[in-house]
């Protein structure tokens, strides 16, 4: 049971229409990163779809949750999910990543709704961090969720950063694993394996939630359950699949930071049908 009300199967209709403009913007700007903006999409509206509170048509409200997305090369999933939930018009995206554009490559501040500059990894949770520190002590209620993949988690600022959360007993921050196994190159477990990824989390003072990252279901749950843990902060390990709906992008490196020809966009739009 979910605690608002939700509409799961427009939300998995929502992951269609997302998926397709992913596929579009990189393909449009010849450029970009598919495989970890496809494995994100179900993340992206478990959080702007159901759980956060925010206000497209004001920003910078300031009781909103705060999303960092601070795996910033999966611009294509956060600026398609963005433009969906209001915050600007779907006509922008066919800038991306253009010259003078606002969406860049990276997601960036300019854009409505972008909460950091990231790009570079391993620093969003320890800004996510700062923001619930901060409504601590203006005594707000709002939220701060950090999106990381696993291959950014890699970096010792993360750990400093899950150090930091848990002692200060940080249970207004939620951090989300993209966990889709894959980072630029190759396999994490040949280049630098997690696991056992729950158990670190454990060690280092966290609530850990383990879902299927693609399962709407499961992911709303997760973050009904954040927000009744006292004390620490938690973890959602969202098992995912890079380049998740395209056959041919699935579980692979190739399509970490490539786009698909026209051709290529063709066949990845007919399997979303
Ligand atoms: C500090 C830093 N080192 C290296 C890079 C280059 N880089 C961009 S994406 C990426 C792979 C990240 O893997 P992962 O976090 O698993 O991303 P996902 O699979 O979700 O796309 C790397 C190494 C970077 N952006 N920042
Ligand atoms: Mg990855």
């Amino acid at each position: 049971m979910s605690a608002k009300k939700v509409d799961v199967k427009a939300l998995q209709k929502t992951a269609i229409e997302l998926r397709k403009g992913i596929l579009q913007v990189v393909n449009s700007a010849k450029s970009g990163h598919p495989g970890g903006s496809l494995s994100a999409v179900e993340i992206l509206i478990s959080l702007y779809g159901y759980k956060m509170n925010h206000k497209p048509e004001d920003p910078n409200w300031e009781d909103r949750d705060r999303l960092i997305i601070s795996k910033g090369h999966a611009s294509p999933a956060a600026y398609v999910t963005l433009s969906h939930f209001g915050y600007f018009p779907k006509e922008e995206l066919v800038t991306f990543r253009k010259l003078g554009a606002r969406l860049q490559g990276h997601v960036h501040r300019k854009v409505p709704g972008v909460e950091l500059n990231t790009g570079s990894l391993g620093h969003g949770l320890s800004v996510a961090n700062g923001m619930a520190l901060g409504a601590r002590m203006r005594k707000k209620d709002f939220k701060a969720y950090c999106l990381m993949g696993d291959g950014e988690i890699q970096e010792g600022s993360v750990w400093e950063a899950a150090m930091t959360a848990a002692h200060f007993k940080l249970d207004n921050v939620c951090a989300i694993v993209d966990y889709n196994k894959i980072q630029e190159n190759g396999l994490i477990s040949d280049i630098m394996g997690l696991e056992p990824l729950a158990e670190k989390w454990k060690s280092f003072g966290w609530e850990v939630v383990s879902v299927d990252g693609h399962n709407l279901d499961e992911l709303i749950k997760a973050l009904d359950r954040f927000g009744t843990i006292k004390g620490k902060p938690m973890v959602i390990i969202a098992n995912t699949v890079k380049g998740k709906g395209i056959s041919f992008m699935e579980n692979t490196c190739k399509w970490h930071g490539k786009a698909p020809n026209d051709e290529q966009l063709k066949e990845a739009l007919s399997e979303l049908e």
